[in-house]
């Protein structure tokens, strides 16, 4: 079937009639096809964006939050057709995108159309000069979302939600690799009454489609999570445009474990931590450090935990690692693996693509786990973005900081101890946007989110996200 854009609220064909396919990553197969939209389809984006501008920036608060509840209910109300159509789209288990990502897409459009209303800002008062300051948040205009293919929804609604709430007008496109829940959510958005052209929903390339929207005179702001490489392109295109800039971009994270940790608990949080999603989340402890007084402990725990993980079609209610989002993907991650032989490393588990009965086609491989020597090799340093951890020990506080900091990326770091001095000092130290202790991906929606380094620019979530997507007035008045 043919995947339309979503624009003013009516789905279209591309103008110039170009296609893309659109793979099932569990059998390899396409089912599916998707417009490659061009700068005129960007266009009318654009203008039907525009065009609902005026009214949706003054739809009252409470209206604002009521048509995004709904939509956060349909979203919730559709629950098994949106979970089977991301797992298709991305290869995720269905259990998971049933648990996980269609959840949250509801969940941020709820959380935004709280937040909304409860969004305020200050007024100075200039004693003895009878003059009052007040400060307005208003909302920007059109705006860009773009949004990657690990969390395809989670993600596409986490920027989107926000931009309307604050009352902007949307151009989004997901990623190209995966579509479906995107193409599902315009029809949602109808359903909910969302006026013509709040929303409009633009698929393609990013090279094209993307590039149009980011090169767009009047979008004059991006809100973008996808690879670095590509963040700093994204860059290089919008700063001398003055844009504003959201970028959530990749992560190396370090996965700090010492002695006194809580043991069970640690274990079955790190196998997690290590392989959700594949492994295809910015947010994966994809480096693991273990106080050297139990890493054989580790090693040997670790490495039969993950042998029991069932590598499957993502339709089985046991699989927990399903097939990875691409054959290009697969084969990236797999190169990762030669280069750590290469350079010394061990390969405790895993390290292999799989090939299923019945699904020969589809792009499956298993956990793996590398026992690195040190930390300055290629898999310690590069983000991976696949079912691939590293392991190695580390014997006091300084040295395992100072290995967890050395990476370009500085998005989050989980960290497991019992000691409360100890957890003061370390996550001062690192650096890290989020720092999770005893826990990894517990996520409160007002939290700010998002990396240092080469991890990103600028935080999501909460007050954070509405005052990313409003421009901020001081008015001044003497009396
Ligand atoms: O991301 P891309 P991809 C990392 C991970 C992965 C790498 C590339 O390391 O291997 O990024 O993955 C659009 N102008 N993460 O290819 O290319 C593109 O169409 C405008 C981490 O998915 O960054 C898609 O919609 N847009 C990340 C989105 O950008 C452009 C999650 C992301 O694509 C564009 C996913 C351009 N020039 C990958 N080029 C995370 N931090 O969660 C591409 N796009």
């Amino acid at each position: 079937m043919n995947i339309q854009n979503y624009i003013n609220g009516n789905f279209h064909n591309p103008i110039k009639d170009n296609w893309l396919d659109n793979y099932n990553p569990s059998n390899g197969e396409i089912y599916s096809q998707i417009p490659n939209s061009s700068k005129e389809d960007v266009e009318n984006a654009y203008i039907a964006a525009k065009a609902a501008f005026p009214g949706w920036s003054q739809t009252t608060l409470d209206e604002r939050s009521r048509i995004m509840l709904k939509v956060s209910e349909l979203i919730e109300a559709n629950l098994d057709k949106l979970a089977e159509a991301e797992s298709k789209d991305n290869g995720k288990p269905v259990w998971l995108a049933k648990a996980v990502d269609i959840p949250r897409a509801s969940s941020n459009f709820r959380f935004f159309s709280n937040a909304i209303t409860q969004f305020a800002s200050e007024s100075h008062e200039s004693v003895g000069q009878q003059a009052i300051n007040y400060t307005l948040r208003q909302p920007i205009g059109v705006v860009g979302c773009i949004s990657p293919w690990n969390l395809p929804l989670y993600l596409f609604t986490w920027k989107i939600a926000p931009a309307i709430a604050a009352g902007n007008c949307v151009v989004a496109k997901p990623s190209e690799v995966t579509p479906m829940t995107a193409y599902l959510l315009g029809e949602i958005c109808n359903e909910a009454g969302l006026p013509k052209g709040v929303l409009n929903i633009v698929h393609g390339l990013g090279t094209s489609t993307g590039q149009a929207i980011v090169e767009h005179s009047d979008i004059k702001a991006i809100s973008f999570t996808g690879g670095t490489a590509t963040g700093a392109h994204i860059a290089r295109t919008a700063a001398p445009m003055f844009k504003k800039l959201s970028l959530e971009l990749g992560g190396k994270n370090p996965n700090i474990i010492f002695a006194d940790c809580d043991y069970e608990e640690m274990l079955k949080t790190t196998v997690r931590s290590s392989f959700a999603n594949q492994g295809q989340i910015c947010l994966c402890g994809s480096r693991i450090f273990v106080e050297e007084s139990i890493y054989d402990q580790f090693k040997t725990d670790f490495v039969q935990r993950v042998k029991n993980m069932k590598v499957g079609h993502p339709s089985d209610e046991k699989t927990k690692v399903g097939a990875l989002v691409s054959k290009q993907h697969l084969e990236k991650v797999l190169s990762y693996i030669d280069i750590a032989k290469e350079e010394g490393g061990k390969v405790l588990y895993g390290g292999k693509q799989l090939i299923i009965d019945g699904y020969e086609n589809g792009y499956y491989m298993k956990p793996t786990i590398i026992e690195v020597k040190t930390d300055e090799c290629r898999v310690n340093q590069e983000e991976i973005f696949g079912p691939v951890v590293t392991i190695m020990p580390f014997s006091n506080e300084d040295e395992v900081l100072q290995m967890a900091n050395k990476v370009k990326y500085g998005l989050s770091a989980t960290l497991w101890t019992n000691d409360l001095k100890r957890t003061m000092r370390m996550t001062n130290q690192l650096q890290a946007g989020i720092v999770w202790v005893n826990t990894w991906l517990m996520r409160d929606l007002r939290t700010p989110f998002g990396g240092v380094k080469d991890s990103g620019v600028g935080r999501e979530g909460g007050f954070e996200a509405l005052r990313f997507f409003t421009e901020t007035k001081n008015v001044c008045i003497k009396y």
